[in-house]
């Protein structure tokens, strides 16, 4: 039997067996297939950006280690790379932008007074693409940024300066959301903290506060722009305090009706963003998710097929929650092949959403209502052997990207082609 006709049969006996379950892939498959995964752009070129300024300036806990050959050293070959990315990855994705990735020429242009214009390349590259953008004010790797303090700074200079950059990447990303008839998700995220313990806690987060508080004073039509806010617990060099904490922003996110972003490497490890979904949806419409995988700290390692990861996708298929979270993803790894890290790390958490659809929910439903405990654990148990990945392999198959270990040869053919001549 030939390779494609295994992963057709295999499929067949696949489905029958989930379906003995009471499981109906069918359906499963339609609905993963309209899952949309926004892609960071920053792993292409380890959280660089395409500004004048220095790149390696980052701060706020964002490390990344490694120098694996073939980092993207502009746009064009950032999108080239993405390009190749999407190339083999089934269903759905958007591309979320940051600020520091305009297309700015020559010319340094201050974080203060970008436009539209600089990101107009972009939008007409996604619309090509097929692709929705989304979009994050860059308030790090910038000297301004250096006093450890941005929207909450007391300097009101500095202050100022991060909310008039903040204000207009709102502008831009409800540009982006006009034109590309999809809503922009815009996300905030601040490395503002202290290493040591500080005595003013309370003036920091007055000030985060009214910063917020400017920034977000003019609305947008909510077809072209959402807001999101990201929490943290702690960064290198801000050990001691994150003004932007959990409870700092989900206060504020619940009094305004924003967005709360859940990274699920801000958070002690063993608390669980799994469990944070269905709490937050109770109040909340919608949130936003950065998906990761923090290795004993926030380290921003490729997301794997791992338990955090598939409890919260289970988390949002059991809630029925497809529409009201936003799946993005943020690693950045700079020791193996950049583009084989978005191919995993995708793959990882659309195989997560499609484990958790394959769920027979309402069996273990009944169960769980009736008491019948061992029976609830035993058939979940029972479900990490069945032939997921014959599934999968067939889902790959159908939407014409590779299958199962084929993408590593894809991936390393890119790098002869591609990323060894970037040196
Ligand atoms: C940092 C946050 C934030 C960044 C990106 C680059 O800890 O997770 O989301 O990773 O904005
Ligand atoms: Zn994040």
């Amino acid at each position: 039997m030939n390779k494609t006709n295994s992963i057709r049969e295999a499929f067949k006996l696949a489905r029958a067996q989930y379906q003995h379950l009471g499981v109906d892939v069918d359906l499963a498959l339609d609905k993963l297939k309209n899952v949309e995964i926004s892609l960071h752009c920053w792993q292409t070129d380890d959280v660089g950006g395409f500004e004048a300024a220095d790149p390696a300036l980052k701060g706020g806990g964002i490390a990344v280690t490694g120098n694996y050959p073939g980092k993207a050293r502009n746009i064009a070959e950032m999108r080239q790379d993405l390009e190749e990315v999407i190339s083999m990855l089934p269903g759905r994705q958007r591309l979320n932008l940051h600020a520091s990735y305009g297309e700015f020429g020559k010319k340094f242009v201050e974080r203060d007074e970008i436009e539209p214009a600089h990101f107009q390349g972009w939008i007409d590259w996604a619309r090509e693409m097929g692709l929705a953008l989304d979009f994050n004010c860059t308030c790090f790797s910038h000297p301004k940024a250096d006093g450890g303090f941005t929207l909450s700074s007391k300097d009101e200079e500095i202050r100022q300066f991060w909310v008039e950059h903040t204000k207009r990447t709102r502008a831009i990303a409800a540009e982006m959301g006009r034109q590309q008839g999809s809503c922009c998700i815009h996300n905030i995220w601040i490395p503002d903290g202290s290493k040591d313990i500080p005595v003013d806690r309370f003036a920091h987060r007055a000030l985060l506060k009214r910063s917020l508080d400017e920034i977000f004073q003019l609305d947008y039509p909510r077809d072209h722009l959402k807001d999101s806010i990201e929490s943290k617990l702690f960064g290198i060099g801000a050990e001691s305090m994150t003004v932007g904490s959990h409870d700092f922003y989900l206060a504020y996110a619940m009094s305004t009706g924003k967005l709360i972003c859940l990274d699920n490497g801000h958070f002690h490890p063993t608390e669980q963003v799994g469990d944070k979904i269905s709490a937050i949806l109770q109040f909340l419409d919608e949130l936003m998710l950065h998906m990761t995988r923090p290795v004993r700290w926030d380290s921003d390692h490729v997301v794997t097929l791992n338990e955090e990861i598939q409890f919260i996708a289970q988390e949002i298929v059991r809630s029925n929650a497809l529409e009201r979270v936003h799946i993005g993803l943020d690693f950045f790894d700079a020791s193996i092949n950049r583009i084989g890290a978005y191919v995993i790390g995708t793959r990882a958490v659309q195989q997560a959403l499609l484990f958790a659809l394959l769920e027979p929910i309402e069996t273990l439903r009944t169960y769980e209502e009736k008491g019948k405990l061992f029976e609830r654990l035993a058939l979940m148990e029972l479900m990490k052997s069945k032939p997921f990945g014959a599934v999968w392999d067939h889902y790959c198959l159908l939407e014409g990207v590779p299958v199962g270990e084929e993408y590593i040869i894809r991936v390393q053919q890119y790098e002869k082609r591609v990323l060894s001549n970037r040196i």
